[in-house]
């Protein structure tokens, strides 16, 4: 992907569903939703994640319909206003298509483009895309996840979808690796996966990682409740950041670009 240099890229959630988990009353219509994304990228945001289906644990189905007329109206909409990346959060091969011809760069499958159809169009539109690590789907994958080694089961995961997406006529260097934190792993799992992060980069892909908001940071923090996680949000970031992570899926963009900023300021400051 335009990985801009070697600097880490903070994508922006923008979540088109009425029944979205943290923040459904935010986005009632699409109006709204693309303020929202103006707003995401006057923080700092690099690239915008536009999704229509909640992929929460337990959610709904939604129909591929319903899925269509959430999002590409957002997706054209913004496309006309902003230079920057947007990325189309599907599983699903119509809506890809769509999307990219609404103006979509990036596919992110948390399926990893294992639905009918998926490699084959990615292959064909020939635009960047995010294979995320999925443990079962979302309805059960929070029953017993389970691993002989979490990054090693992971990191075998990515070699098979590599070489599935290769085979498939998909250019290597439009893949973006991404561990899925909370997708089917227990919170220890998840800490292991961020501490041990840096081993998902012998690939030599860019790896995304999404923590913002999950329940792993409201396990952390006593059961807070979703409004209640930005700090430790944030700080999952930087630490994702630090240990490799190339892109950073985050719901609150201008708290992540500052702590990156200070974070950086140090970092690079010499003498
Ligand atoms: C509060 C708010 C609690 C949101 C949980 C959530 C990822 C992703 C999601 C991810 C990639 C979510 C679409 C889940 N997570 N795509 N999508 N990586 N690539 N839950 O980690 O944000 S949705």
């Amino acid at each position: 992907m335009m990985l801009k240099s070697l600097n880490p890229m903070i994508m922006g959630v923008l979540n088109i569903t009425p029944d979205s988990f943290s923040d459904g009353a935010q986005h009632l219509n699409q109006d709204d939703a693309v303020i929202r994304a103006q707003q995401m990228i006057k923080q700092g945001a690099d690239v915008i994640d536009i999704g229509g289906e909640s992929t929460r644990p337990g959610a709904q189905p939604v129909s591929t319909t319903d899925e269509i007329n959430r999002v590409i109206p957002v997706i054209e909409s913004l496309y006309q206003t902003t230079d920057i990346p947007i990325s189309i959060d599907t599983s699903k091969p119509e809506v890809m298509e769509l999307a990219v011809k609404a103006g979509a760069s990036m596919i992110n499958d948390v399926c990893a483009l294992s639905a009918d159809g998926a490699l084959e169009m990615v292959s064909s539109l020939n635009v960047d895309v995010c294979l995320m690590h999925m443990q079962g789907n979302p309805r059960i994958m929070q029953i017993k996840p389970s691993y002989v080694d979490v990054v090693d089961d992971i990191k075998s995961f990515f070699n098979d979808r590599i070489e599935v997406c290769v085979n498939a006529g998909i250019s290597e260097d439009k893949i973006v690796l991404d561990p899925g934190f909370g997708f089917g792993k227990t919170l220890n799992q998840n800490l292991e996966m961020l501490k041990r992060l840096s081993e998902f980069k012998s690939f030599n892909l860019p790896v995304l990682v999404g923590i913002s908001r999950k329940s792993m940071i409201g396990t952390l923090l006593d059961n807070r409740n979703v409004d209640g996680r930005v700090s430790g949000s944030v700080t999952a970031a930087i630490m994702a950041i630090r240990n490799g992570a190339n892109v950073v899926r985050v719901h609150d963009v201008l708290e992540t670009k500052d702590a990156l900023t200070i974070w950086q300021s140090v970092n690079q400051f010499k003498g």
